[in-house]
């Protein structure tokens, strides 16, 4: 993951050294995942079928996608290929086309996510991202990182039609991924437009504005897509698969959100790969949703002031009181509390190999730290 990068200026290949990582069924999976990436690269830089490219144009696009695609902990990407082998009964059971297939599609995700990275980091002020500077922050690049975004998105479909087109899934797949990027955009819209600049009005700080955020820009994606894209391949067709699993991943979503938040105050930087930025950023974030909820007037008092401010002190005063709420317990607590509610709804489903997908998901993020 982004963890091994700190320091370093660019994305590099994981380290060759990590036998055990390599040989192990995980390390094998990440390895082949990867070298579908080094493929997909090739594909898109030789791509002239639209656009010719210059040697000049060719090495910026080379060195933005290996900078913001492949360094992050992959999760979204190699769940497809984990997805799809336990739908169809074990990893013999996958053809070799299945699995270019389905590191192609979670790739796809991958490539969406790095283009929604691109543009929050900007919209965020961020400034780190995996364990390096945001893109956007690498002094040639500034706000050419919007138009290296859209170029992000654009590679998508060049992807579909490249390994797709052919299918009968093809339309499908489309249509996932354009309804995904619109849910997507539209809780990006959502979490900026309650967070206009200079007014700090707290009282918008609720549970249910907070739901509705975090499904729309986070869950979607981020859950449903990877699941989504391995039934296709699975060849399901039961629309009711498809409906049952979204309902238990958006919830997953929003947990994984939650923890996101969390970590913003609580996670440290070299672990998490980026500095937190929801406090100045008068973010609408779980911690100060469950904050005003607990806070005496005093400390709403020094929230109001506080909060949303890019003063270091200022910051320190927001974390004093989070602290004196305990949130970290509140948290811990939230944590077991839905660890087991998505176990029982999982464990409803009738579908044991969705089912088995289900819980290998949860299993990937319960507790993460990064
Ligand atoms: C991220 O929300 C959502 C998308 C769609 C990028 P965020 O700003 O909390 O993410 P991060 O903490 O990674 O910047
Ligand atoms: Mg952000
Ligand atoms: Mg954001
Ligand atoms: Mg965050």
């Amino acid at each position: 993951g982004g963890a091994f990068n700190v320091g370093t200026q660019r994305n590099q290949s994981p380290p060759l050294c990590d036998v055990d990582s390599i040989f192990s069924g995980r390390g094998r999976r990440k390895a082949q995942f990867l070298e579908v990436y080094q493929q997909l690269k090739k594909e898109l830089l030789s791509d002239s079928d639209l656009f010719q490219y210059t040697t000049e144009s060719r090495s910026w696009v080379e060195e933005m996608l290996d900078y913001t695609v492949p360094g992050g902990k992959l999760n979204r990407g190699i769940s497809v290929i984990d997805s799809l082998s336990l739908l169809k009964g074990g990893d013999e059971e996958l053809s070799d086309e299945d699995v270019i297939r389905a590191c192609a599609l979670g790739w796809c995700i991958e490539w969406l996510q790095a283009y929604f990275l691109v543009e929050d980091d900007i919209m965020d002020n961020s400034v780190t991202r995996r364990g390096q500077p945001c893109w956007y922050r690498v002094p040639k690049v500034g706000l050419i990182a919007i138009n290296d975004g859209i170029v992000l998105r654009t590679h998508i479909s060049r992807i579909l039609k490249t390994h797709f087109r052919k299918l009968p899934i093809y339309t499908q797949l489309l249509e996932i991924f354009n309804e995904v990027e619109y849910q997507t955009a539209s809780g990006q819209m959502l979490d900026l437009i309650t967070t206009p600049a200079g007014e700090v009005d707290l009282s918008k700080y609720v549970l249910p504005t907070y739901l509705r955020i975090v499904k729309y820009k986070t869950a979607y994606y981020s859950f449903y897509l990877p699941v989504a894209c391995a039934l296709l391949l699975a060849g399901e067709k039961d629309e009711d698969k498809f409906e049952a699993a979204k309902e238990i991943l958006v919830q997953m979503g929003t947990y994984f959100q939650v923890q996101d938040d969390f970590l913003d105050c609580y996670g440290a930087p070299e672990v998490i790969g980026k500095i937190g930025t929801d406090i100045e950023d008068t973010k609408c974030s779980w911690l100060i949703v469950q904050a005003l909820t607990r806070a005496d007037d005093i400390q709403k008092k020094l929230l109001k002031d506080n909060y949303g401010k890019a003063d270091h002190s200022c910051v320190e005063k927001v974390k004093k009181v989070y602290n004196e709420l305990q949130l970290q317990k509140v948290f811990e607590d939230y944590e077991s509390e839905s660890h087991s509610q998505l176990v029982s709804e999982i464990e409803k489903q009738d579908d044991q190999r969705l089912q088995a997908v289900l819980k290998s998901f949860l299993a990937k993020i319960y507790k993460r730290q990064k």
